[in-house]
């Protein structure tokens, strides 16, 4: 790794927000491309996270720091990748199925996939089935994400989805779900593309589903 980008990519994994702008702003005076910075720093660095995380070296407190102080770097760069053309890894619709309120997870997850080059539109929480479906359509969005944390609301990931299919939109999104009372078994019965237990896995099965 190059001594411009180091500094960007360890003040990630170390949640330093300020030493990611000013890393950031560095590497742009350098003349280094936005596009190299967004992937050889940010989207690097938190890809190291999403390791660190599952080998149980990060817990959710240095994941969520890490992530914002990669926002404040993304948020710098944004304009100039804007101006640069460069297309993010793909759009994701995300959101707490309707009648739940938890969105820590969820916004955990939005964080990893805005980290791993996605443009992400959260709709928040108590979100239902028609407002995914306007979301997607209007953002031409590539995949949905659906969240629950209540074994109430979990029937909504399904309602959701077979909404998404009668709107003919089944195939041209991909569908992944996750949160605390999901498991792949339920994911696959109700019809969704994947399920990733953690924020990390999310975006790695975001990348896959729409590396193909
Ligand atoms: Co609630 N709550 N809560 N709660 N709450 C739980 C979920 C509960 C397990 C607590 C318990 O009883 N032990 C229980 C559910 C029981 C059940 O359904 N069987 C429960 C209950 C009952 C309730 C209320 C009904 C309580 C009441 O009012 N009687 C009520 C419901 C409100 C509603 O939603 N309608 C309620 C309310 C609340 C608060 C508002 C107080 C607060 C939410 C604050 C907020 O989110 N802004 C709250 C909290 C904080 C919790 C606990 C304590 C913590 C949840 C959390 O944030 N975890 C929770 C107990 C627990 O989980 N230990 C509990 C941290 C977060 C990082 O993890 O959300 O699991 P998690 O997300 C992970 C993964 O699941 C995954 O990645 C994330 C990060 O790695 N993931 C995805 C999540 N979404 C994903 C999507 C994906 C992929 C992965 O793809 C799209």
């Amino acid at each position: 790794m190059n001594e411009i980008i180091k500094p960007v990519f360890e003040s990630v994994l170390s949640g330093n927000a300020g030493a990611v702008k000013s890393g950031v702003e560095a590497a742009l005076s350098a003349g280094m491309e936005p596009a190299a910075i967004l992937n050889e720093g940010l989207i690097a660095a938190m890809s190291e996270v999403g390791r660190r995380f599952e080998e149980g070296e990060y817990f959710v407190p240095e994941m969520l720091i890490a992530a914002r102080a990669m926002k404040e770097g993304l948020a710098l760069l944004k304009s100039r990748l804007l101006e640069a053309d460069v297309q993010p890894a793909g759009k994701v619709v995300l959101g707490t199925v309707r009648g739940d309120m938890h969105d820590i997870g969820k916004n955990l997850v939005g964080m990893m996939l805005e980290g791993a080059g996605f443009e992400v539109l959260d709709l928040g929480t108590d979100v239902t089935a028609e407002k995914f479906i306007a979301a997607a359509r209007a953002g031409n969005a590539d995949l949905i994400g659906l969240s629950a944390l209540l074994t109430t609301t979990m029937p909504n990931m399904k309602t959701t989805i077979q909404a998404l299919k009668s709107a003919g939109l089944a195939g041209k999104v991909k569908v992944i779900v996750g949160g605390a009372p999901v498991t792949e078994v339920y994911a696959r019965g109700i019809g969704a593309d994947g399920y990733a237990p953690d924020a990390s896995r999310a975006a790695a099965l975001a990348r896959s589903l729409l590396a193909g």
